[in-house]
């Protein structure tokens, strides 16, 4: 027998039996509800005086029975029926009410956020007759606050609703809206959402840089949302009426997917799943899914599968919940995408192998790097914010040609070249991931075998994007990462890059400094001070003074 849900404490043995009978009635798919189910859910709840609900699919069968209380009734998980863009749930909520009452807010709620085919409320005489039927459904293309249709009460006694045309016809209404807005339906379509208690400027940087990591994972972004609060709510971030706007807003603009810019603890993302049907997203798991797609090597692969991981371990739930709705395209992409859906056991098991692959490929790495470092060749390491220029820098010092882009980590794997200053000195020059701030710990850690490198370098080009309005929060969280790794001893050059895009008065007043020097990576001509400099930190006796640089 099908288990009841809700709240069936206190009632008699008999009463429960005729509640879990109910899961034996089927009704005709074209038909709202049977006459013999709609009766006896009425006269059940008359006698149990609470609400009793049913979820009823397209073919007639019911997927859930709900005992509620006397004012409402809460909805189980329903995530194992899934709503595609442009469609429905493929489920109807009928349920009674005890007092002739039209349907409520939460009624209203749940039909949205949900995306259930349609709600009722059937009121219910003190005999248990069913009396009234209120009715709503999702209203697609409607603008405004709201978009249901409600429609006036109807006697039960005639009711002649055709429940699957009318679904078909919301859900033609609906694919119609949503291929007006979909330029290429396969980039999802998100809502950026930010909750913080943090000044308004610095939530605005942060919300413009999360849409940049949204576009360096081919997501379409349809609007973002700040909300300030003084206190962030522990169990949804904003608060429940909040979120249920944002929700319906979402879905009024099409939107597939909610990206937060805070990072949801275990326990937020399943409160916020569990309320909406969304497939709900934050910060990191955005980093990680860039990752995921940018992993060109075995070992960054495996990093960032190992990352994934432990990102998802917390956060598998017992029913998995959560995750159904974070597997599949974003957040679920990538070398770990089949793993999602597996339990924690199998994910612990996995993890264990990955590390032990991962430490191999490392020691290899190692071997390789201690027969380069007998030679004795010193190593310059190209550090900073993402997107800064790095692998411009390595590109038009070295004439190489490493994959550079206009997008948040076209970087993953570390190149590394040689380089030749004029008088004949060599050195290995690296480029590397690029840094943002709040880096996921899962990458740090998983990072930071590649991170670990850095300890061997002799010198560290610091590239700042000097043309970025919030440059200086970029330094500020470089440094962080940096001496957070006990890197700050090693030498530093300040690399301000992008210098044709700032007027020469800031631009002197940026490279003021003695370990500071302006740039720009694009243009080879910009370079020789830097590399005067670099090559007078490995020869400090040297000549410093050099026509040209003469690259190999
Ligand atoms: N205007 C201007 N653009 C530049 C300059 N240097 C680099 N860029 C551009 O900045 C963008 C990012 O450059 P990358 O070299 O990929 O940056 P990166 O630091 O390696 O970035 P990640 O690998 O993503 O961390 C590219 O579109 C470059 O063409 C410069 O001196 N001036
Ligand atoms: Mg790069």
């Amino acid at each position: 027998m099908k288990k009841v849900f809700g709240n069936t404490s206190g009632l008699k043995s008999v009463q429960v039996k005729r509640i879990e009978n109910l899961y034996h009635h089927r009704t005709p798919p074209q038909a709202l509800i049977s006459e013999a189910l709609s009766n006896e859910l009425g006269a059940l709840s008359a006698e149990i005086r609470r609400q009793l609900g049913v979820l009823i699919n397209r073919g007639g069968k019911i997927d859930a029975v709900i005992v509620g209380d006397p004012q409402g009734i809460m909805l189980p998980d329903t995530s194992h029926y899934k709503a595609p863009p442009g469609r429905l749930k493929g489920l109807r909520l009928i349920h009674t009410h005890l007092k002739d009452e039209p349907l409520t807010r939460d009624d209203l709620t749940d039909l949205a956020l949900l995306r259930l085919d349609l709600v009722g409320a059937i009121t219910v005489t003190s005999e248990g007759t069913p009396d009234k039927l209120y009715m709503a459904h999702i209203f697609p293309g409607r603008s405004g606050d709201y978009p249901y249709e409600i429609y006036p009460a109807r006697d039960m006694a005639n009711l002649d609703v055709d429940a699957l045309a009318l679904i078909k016809a919301i859900e033609d209404e609906l694919s119609r809206t949503s291929a007006l807005r979909d330029v290429a339906p396969e980039t999802e379509r998100a809502i950026l959402i930010s909750v913080t208690s943090s000044p308004k400027r610095q939530a605005r940087a942060s919300i413009e840089e999360l849409k940049e990591l949204a576009r360096s994972s081919h997501i379409h972004v349809v609007d973002s949302v700040i909300q300030q609060r003084k206190r962030v709510d522990p169990k949804y971030l904003m608060g429940r009426g909040k979120i249920e706007e944002l929700t319906i807003y979402a879905m009024q603009q099409g939107a597939s997917l909610i990206i937060f810019d805070q990072e949801l603890n275990p326990s937020q993302i399943r409160s916020i799943t569990d309320k909406i049907d969304f497939k709900v997203i934050d910060r990191t798991q955005l980093i990680l899914d860039i990752f995921a797609q940018r992993a060109q090597s075995r070992e960054g692969k495996l990093q960032v599968e190992l990352a994934q991981l432990k990102y998802m371990l917390p956060r598998l739930v017992a029913q998995n919940t959560a995750m159904s709705r974070l597997s599949g395209g974003i957040g679920g992409r990538g070398p770990g995408e089949t793993k999602l859906e597996i339990n924690r056991r199998r994910v612990r098991d996995k993890i264990n192998r990955i590390e032990k692959e991962l430490n191999q490929v490392i020691k290899h790495r190692r071997q390789q790097k201690t027969r380069r470092e007998k030679r004795g060749l010193p190593v310059i390491s190209i550090i900073g914010y993402t997107n800064a220029g790095k692998s411009t820098l390595l590109n038009t010092l070295t004439k190489s040609s490493v994959l550079t882009e206009s997008r948040l980590f076209a970087t993953l794997d570390p190149s590394s070249r040689r380089l030749k200053f004029p008088q004949d000195r060599e050195v290995i020059i690296t480029d590397t991931v690029g840094f943002i701030k709040d880096l996921p710990k899962e990458l740090k850690v998983a990072f930071r075998a590649t991170l670990e490198e850095l300890e061997k370098a002799d010198l560290l080009l610091n590239v700042i994007d000097a043309s970025n309005p919030d440059y200086q929060a970029h330094i500020d969280s470089v440094e962080a990462i940096l001496s957070e790794l006990d890197l700050e001893r090693i030498p530093q050059i300040r690399v301000f890059n992008k210098m044709d895009r700032v007027d020469p008065e800031t631009a002197a007043q940026m490279t003021s400094g003695p370990d500071e020097i302006g740039i720009c990576a694009r243009d080879e001509q910009t370079l020789a001070p830097l590399i005067e400099k670099m090559a007078s930190v490995f020869d400090p006796e040297g000549e410093t003074v050099y026509p040209a640089a003469q690259f190999r």
